[in-house]
């Protein structure tokens, strides 16, 4: 039986593709920018549950956990068209705001200190689904957020979650002269962490 996934998405790119990949996935499965079925699809067969739950009034709602350091890019989702769609208590954004400035390990450092807020969420979501199949984690590997922060919890989800399977979307920079040395770090660090933590 198909299972249920949740998405976490870091930091800026994390957050723009989870929106467009969000806006998508109503659009298929006929759901309105505000979680409601659209009625011409009512009937459709289609399996929303993988990726949407149903609220207490039908609505369907995204199984996303929203997370960044620094709020505008989640802030411009919020007060978007689709801003009724999510769930406000699965964002998660930094209260000193400052993001992690292309650097892994500042990003690190505050996912760890991020980790039990991360986690209420996370395990709040888990157990609200029958089956879980596992996390679907979006980032950008050169940045600071999603790559230092999203390492981290993606360790911290593969710990936690053993039998879950855990995969990564993760976007590369297109490699180029005069790239400063961080963008190389993140990436590596960012890659090494993949390989060990998410699933094969
Ligand atoms: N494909 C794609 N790449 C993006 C997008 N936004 C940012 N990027 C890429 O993401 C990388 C930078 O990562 P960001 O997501 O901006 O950084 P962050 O994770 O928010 O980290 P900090 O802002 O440093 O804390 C660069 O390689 C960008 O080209 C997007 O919307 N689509
Ligand atoms: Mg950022």
């Amino acid at each position: 039986m198909p299972s249920e996934i949740i998405a976490v998405q870091f930091g800026q790119c994390g957050n723009q593709i989870g929106d467009a990949f969000w806006r998508a996935l109503c659009a298929e499965h006929g759901i309105a920018s505000n979680g409601v079925p659209i009625q011409s699809d009512l009937d459709a067969k289609d399996l929303k549950r993988v990726f949407f739950y149903q609220a207490d009034d039908e609505r369907y709602v995204p199984r996303a956990v929203l997370v960044d350091l620094e709020p505008r890019v989640i802030n411009g989702i919020i007060t978007s068209d689709y801003r009724t769609l999510y769930n406000m208590e699965n964002i998660f954004m930094s209260k000193s705001g400052g993001g992690a400035g292309n650097n892994f390990a500042s990003g690190y450092k505050q996912g760890r200190e991020a980790q039990e807020a991360l986690f209420d969420i996370l395990e709040r979501e888990a157990e609200n689904s029958d089956y879980l199949e596992g996390f679907m984690l979006c980032h950008a590997i050169a940045g600071g957020t999603g790559s230092g922060m999203g390492s981290h919890a993606l360790e911290k989800i593969s710990d936690r979650f053993p039998k879950k399977l855990v995969q990564t979307y993760s976007v590369f920079p297109v490699m180029k002269k005069g790239f400063t040395n961080y963008v190389r770090i993140n990436s590596y660090s960012t890659v090494s962490w993949c390989n060990e933590y998410s699933t094969d």
